[in-house]
């Protein structure tokens, strides 16, 4: 049998929390098409059958990160401190880089297909964008360089390129760094998974499992249940109102007893959601509570896939100006913090199923 920890790395909305998603055959990471969506990391694992003279049986415990980006405010500082905590513990790392990024770094302007799109002073703006891009990529790059571990690096979305297009982007990404191994891989069409599964077995160690065999993620069901509500409000809003959102389960009453003949056992959940300022509390209800009720409604049908049960969920929106930046706040919304700090309860909390909210610890 062999066993490990394999890290999933990259800049953010490469698809790193898809490719989990894909590996695990579970919803184990929420997934939009807003970066920095992720911002814990999340364990998800896969069992692998052996193989007859190919590899033994397998447990392949991935951790996905929050994207890699030069970091503003103190949520940005803990999820890059999610990312060391991953990179801490593993035996192997996957890099994964976006296979459609290319049209963005390559080198002549006039190459460039979105060039005719961006109008007026279009080069100056690629330039612009080509600096930052490559100055993210150096730091992204400067955590890779630490490692001792073997590095993969995986292509992701080639479903949306010619496979032809990859050669050059290869090229310049292998001058960077001596990958052990250059996957290309489609998580949407599971294109390359078979190959990468293998390729990872083939570098980890011999061990025991990790994780019992049927669990697929150390993530409590409670906040689980918050980053649905959380993917619900990133899907539902713009601009600066996804980044300035959190989520905190205030009362999760599972069901009591049977179900009455003919009915679906009731979950009861409250959850609040915070943000900063009083323009993103009005734009998170909506016109009449429009806007709610719609991250609502998305947030509980997920929420009932996920527990098997029908969910009464109520939501209320709390202002807490500032909260990126209080240590305090971005503590609370931690799970294994409170796990750590509810230290010798633990074995209370196992017994009564994962009673974790902020609220009732203080
Ligand atoms: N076409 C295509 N789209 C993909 C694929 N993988 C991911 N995506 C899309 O890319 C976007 C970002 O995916 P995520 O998995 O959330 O990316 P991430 O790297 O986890 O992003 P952060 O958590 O924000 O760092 C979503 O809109 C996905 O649907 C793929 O294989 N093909
Ligand atoms: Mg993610």
């Amino acid at each position: 049998m062999k066993s490990g920890f394999v890290a999933i790395l990259g800049r953010p909305n490469v698809g790193k929390s898809t490719l989990l998603n894909a590996l695990t055959g579970e919803k184990v990471a929420i997934v939009t098409a807003k970066p920095q969506t992720t911002r814990n990391r999340i364990i998800g694992v896969v069992e692998v059958a052996a193989q007859k003279r190919v590899h033994p049986a397998a447990q392949i415990v991935f951790v996905d990160t929050p994207g890699v980006h030069k970091p503003g405010s103190q949520l940005d500082r803990r999820m890059l401190q999610e990312v060391h905590e991953a990179l801490e513990s593993r035996d192997l790392v996957l890099v994964l880089v976006d296979a459609t990024r290319r049209i963005r770094v390559d080198s002549d302007p006039s190459k460039a297909s979105s060039a005719a799109a961006e109008g007026p002073g279009a080069p100056n703006k690629i330039e612009k964008r080509k600096t930052n891009w490559a100055s993210e990529d150096e730091f992204l790059f400067s955590l890779v360089r630490k490692l001792d571990c073997p590095v993969f690096l995986v292509l992701t979305k080639i479903d949306l390129v010619r496979k032809d297009q990859l050669l050059p982007l290869i090229e310049s990404l292998t001058r960077q760094y001596n990958f052990a191994e250059v996957i290309p891989v489609s998580a949407r069409k599971r294109d390359g998974l078979d190959v990468l599964v293998r390729k990872i077995v083939d570098v980890l160690p011999k061990g025991e499992r990790y994780y019992p065999k049927d669990q697929y993620t150390d993530q409590p069901i409670r906040f689980m249940v918050a980053e649905l509500i959380r993917e619900s409000i990133l899907i539902e809003t713009g601009e600066e109102v996804p980044y300035a959102a959190a989520v905190v389960i205030e009362r999760f009453e599972e069901p009591e007893g049977q179900a009455r003949p003919g009915k679906r056992p009731l979950t009861g959940i409250a959850a609040a959601i915070y943000c900063e300022r009083d323009g993103q509390k009005a734009i998170l209800i909506g016109k009449g509570g429009a806007k709610l009720k719609a991250i609502g409604t998305g947030a509980r049908r997920k929420i009932e896939s996920l527990l098997g049960t029908q969910v009464y969920l109520e939501l209320r929106v709390i202002v807490e100006p500032g909260w990126r930046d209080s240590q305090g706040f971005i503590d609370s919304l931690d799970w294994r913090r409170q796990l750590e700090r509810l230290g010798s309860e633990q074995d209370n909390l196992d017994i009564r199923g994962e009673d974790l909210s902020p609220e009732e610890d203080g």
